[in-house]
């Protein structure tokens, strides 16, 4: 396996937690070729459940294992993206659930020990709470709340939090449920370098995590590589996966014994995670794991609805004044004045404290701005080299330097080009918005190398950390983006017409 040699802040988000090559200790993983049904790979815990040590079973018939039914029924499976009923078998007069699916060239089978708790009324009880509870939410914002009451009621974790990713992947705690003894981490912030890229990545493919104890001892799968094509085996959809030691030594950090992670996706996109912890060791079935997952869906369904009409109460209100705009410049046969000087402005379309309209080479100002020369040298030196035509951040600062001279009116801009040459621009600007940011532990100290372990350790406290956020606007939402392009389009097929109109006067 080809680790990193050296994993620093730049390949955290290379370590290849997908062939951890190990399983967490609560159960046992089997592998098998698909085809052949032959045990290939084995977790050695095998003998502490099943009564085998486990260079005796490789090689052997799946059958000899889980009995001669219940191997034929897994015999037709061969597509990765079914996902196969989970069963029920006995094994040295021990009683497992048995979780398969098809991984590459193999059949993972995931067994965990069944435990006599589980009672198909109450099952069906929480999922008629989950539905009623998150169907009357109103807002994003409830729904947040709501959702980590009733995760905290079912599941029983210490700690539950509504984990949102921003859209550099920091993440911020907007919602959460605790016992009451312990200090809330509502509001505090965390780096994208906490939860790296294949970690998210990996809860689009398998979205409820569960990590049952810390001080778990990792159990080594035997052989280490694939007999089948001597690679090492993909453990993606595994309910075992073993967990990157950089990351129980964050949990540590943080004291936590146990935790159950979910993804919350909206539109297609992971949008945040559900957190829990417990201070101690904590389990939880295979089928409350699955009413956490039917809970997750039922959230990010909610959630992309409740956004979705956010969205469109907004769209009517901009359609209106984009509609008002388009009549005033055609009344006025001129699209500066039209958009600037009449009873709807077009800085009326956003959020925003002023804004800027350069057009054949004048320009007007609106509201505060910067003035006339920086907004100049901002678009010769910085907006007609931007390849998309819309632009947009909340740092100008950061990728304009210039900018620093009119934080107070513009740290924040959107700007689209009109036309198709690099000169003609609408802008909209923002002012900083001073921010006091918490942080859970000092994001500047947010990891260092170990040399003793020649790896990348996490920070070793994760006190409340206060930085004071400068030159920074409120963010641009997707809908005011897309109001920028919207009016945009209709600007363009006005100076289209324009041209037209002018080239046919010439005729
Ligand atoms: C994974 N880090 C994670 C996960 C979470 C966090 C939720 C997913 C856990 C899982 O799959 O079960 C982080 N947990 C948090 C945060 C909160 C929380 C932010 O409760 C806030 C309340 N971690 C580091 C550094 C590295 C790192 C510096 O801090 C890398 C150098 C790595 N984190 C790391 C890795 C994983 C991870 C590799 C994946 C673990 C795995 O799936 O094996």
């Amino acid at each position: 396996i080809s680790y990193p040699e050296k994993v620093d802040m730049t390949n955290c988000d290379k370590e290849p937690i997908h062939i951890i090559g190990k399983s967490q200790s609560h159960g046992v993983i089997v592998a098998c070729d698909k085809v052949s049904l032959d045990i290939t790979q084995i977790g050695r815990n095998s003998e502490e459940f099943f009564g085998a040590p486990y260079h005796e079973l490789l090689s052997k018939p799946l059958g000899a294992l889980i009995g001669e039914k219940r191997a034929s029924e897994l015999e037709t499976l061969k597509n990765e993206e079914e996902r196969p009923e989970v069963k029920e078998v006995k094994i040295n007069d021990r009683d497992f659930v048995m979780i398969p699916h098809i991984s590459e060239d193999s059949l993972i089978l995931d067994f965990e020990p069944a435990r006599s708790d589980y009672n198909p009324y109450e099952y069906q009880r929480q999922l008629t709470s989950i539905l009623n509870t998150l169907g009357s939410s109103e807002t994003p914002e409830d729904l947040c709340a709501d959702a980590a009451k009733i995760t905290k009621d079912i599941f029983g974790y210490d700690r539950v939090m509504v984990y949102k990713f921003d859209e550099e992947w920091n993440g911020e705690v907007i919602a959460e449920e605790k016992e009451q003894d312990l200090e809330s981490w509502l509001g505090l912030h965390y780096p994208a370098s906490d939860i790296p890229k294949q970690s998210r990545e990996l809860f689009m493919k398998h979205r409820v995590r569960i990590i049952t104890n810390v001080d778990y001892e990792p159990v080594p799968i035997e052989p280490e590589l694939s007999p089948i094509n001597g690679e090492p085996l993909d453990l993606s959809k595994s309910e075992l996966r073993g967990v990157s030691p950089i990351h129980i030594e964050y949990l540590k950090n943080m004291k936590v014994g146990a935790s159950l992670t979910a993804a919350l996706i909206s539109n297609g996109k992971l949008w945040g995670l559900l957190a829990c912890h417990h201070y101690s060791a904590k389990y939880i079935n295979y089928y409350h794991r699955q009413t956490c997952e039917f809970l997750t869906q039922i959230f990010s369904n909610e959630l992309t609805l409740k956004e979705t009409n956010r969205y469109i109460a907004k769209l009517e209100e901009w359609e209106s004044i984009r509609g008002d705009l388009v009549v005033q410049i055609e009344s006025e046969g001129k699209i500066k004045k039209g958009l600037s000087e009449q009873k709807v402005l077009f800085t009326d379309l956003m959020e925003c404290e002023g804004g800027a309209i350069i057009l054949g080479g004048k320009m007007r100002l609106v509201g505060s701005t910067p003035s006339k020369k920086q907004v100049k040298r901002l678009v010769e030196e910085f907006l007609s080299k931007q390849d998309d035509s819309v632009y947009f951040t909340k740092n100008l600062t950061k990728f304009h330097e210039p900018a620093r001279e009119f934080l107070d009116v513009a740290s924040g801009i959107l700007s689209v080009k009109l036309g198709r040459s690099n000169k003609d621009f609408l802008m909209w600007f923002r002012p900083e918005v001073v921010q006091n940011v918490s942080w859970g532990g000092n994001p500047d100290k947010k990891a260092s190398f170990d040399e003793e372990k020649q790896r990348m350790t996490p920070r070793k406290s994760f006190e409340k950390w206060t930085q004071k956020l400068t030159g920074v606007s409120d963010p641009w939402l997707d809908y005011q983006i897309s109001a920028a392009r919207a009016i945009r389009e209709s600007l363009s097929n006005i100076i289209l017409e324009k041209q037209k109109v002018k080239i046919d006067r010439l005729n």
